[in-house]
């Protein structure tokens, strides 16, 4: 066999050199990569996270209580109209807390225990609306007659309100939706603790003289709408 030669010798060297240069390489390459890709399971978790689900409902409900009744009566003949009121504060017609007699002839005298209240009986503040189910013209007829209404807090349940109610007798009955105690801002209305949570309905009427006799009943239908 014939000797290699130095030169062939360093020449196969320098091969193998360089195939285990780039092998090297190429293995810390694919080594990088399998790092990189499996990162996220280098070794059992330590820790972890759970969590509890609890799905919680507003209970959005008013409670009405009281029927207004006015009783029998008749309008005096020296008056075109007569006015009564629940209200101990009357404000508005002509004729004054007069002008009506009961069945018995006595004058009418206001009650303001006579009226529709309304309690927030759910959890959440809510805004109060109402509306009847006809027109004061249809409710009582004659000419011009008028009802209005007033709303306000419960006197013994001050702040019940936290929205705001129509100015004192502004709001004629009728059968379009108004408000009662509302606000545009989240978490304003009519309050739920228990303590604050009354508000009180008022009427004020004025009632022709022309009315034909006979019952004549309204009714009102007051809604709630959650505003928290
Ligand atoms: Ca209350
Ligand atoms: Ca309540």
């Amino acid at each position: 066999m014939a000797d290699i030669s130095n030169r062939t010798i360093v020449s196969l060297l320098m091969i193998v050199m360089v195939v285990t240069v780039v092998g090297t390489v190429f293995s810390v390459n694919k080594l990088e990569e399998f790092v990189g890709r499996f990162a996220m399971v280098t070794g059992a978790a330590t820790s972890g996270t759970g969590y509890v689900n609890l799905t919680t409902a507003s209970n959005n409900a008013i409670t009405i209580a009281g029927n207004v009744d006015l009783g029998t009566g008749y309008v005096n003949s020296n008056v075109s109209s007569a006015n009564i009121s629940t209200d101990v504060n009357f404000t508005a017609g002509s004729s004054g807390l007069t002008g009506w007699f009961n069945s018995t002839g006595k004058a009418w005298s206001a009650n303001s225990t006579t009226n529709i209240s309304i309690t927030n009986s759910g959890n959440t503040i809510v805004n109060i609306t109402f509306s009847s189910n006809q027109s004061v013209a249809a409710w009582l007829g004659g000419t011009s007659p008028d009802v209005r209404v007033k709303f306000r807090d419960d006197p013994d349940e001050p702040g019940s309100c936290t929205g705001s109610y129509p100015a004192n007798y502004s709001t004629q009955v009728n059968a379009t939706v108004q408000n009662v105690c509302t606000s545009a801002t989240l978490g304003q209305g009519l309050d739920y603790l228990d303590t604050a949570d009354n508000l009180l309905v008022y009427f004020n009427l004025l009632i022709p003289r022309n009315v034909a006799s006979g019952q004549r009943s309204a009714t009102l239908t007051f809604t709630s709408t959650a505003n928290q």
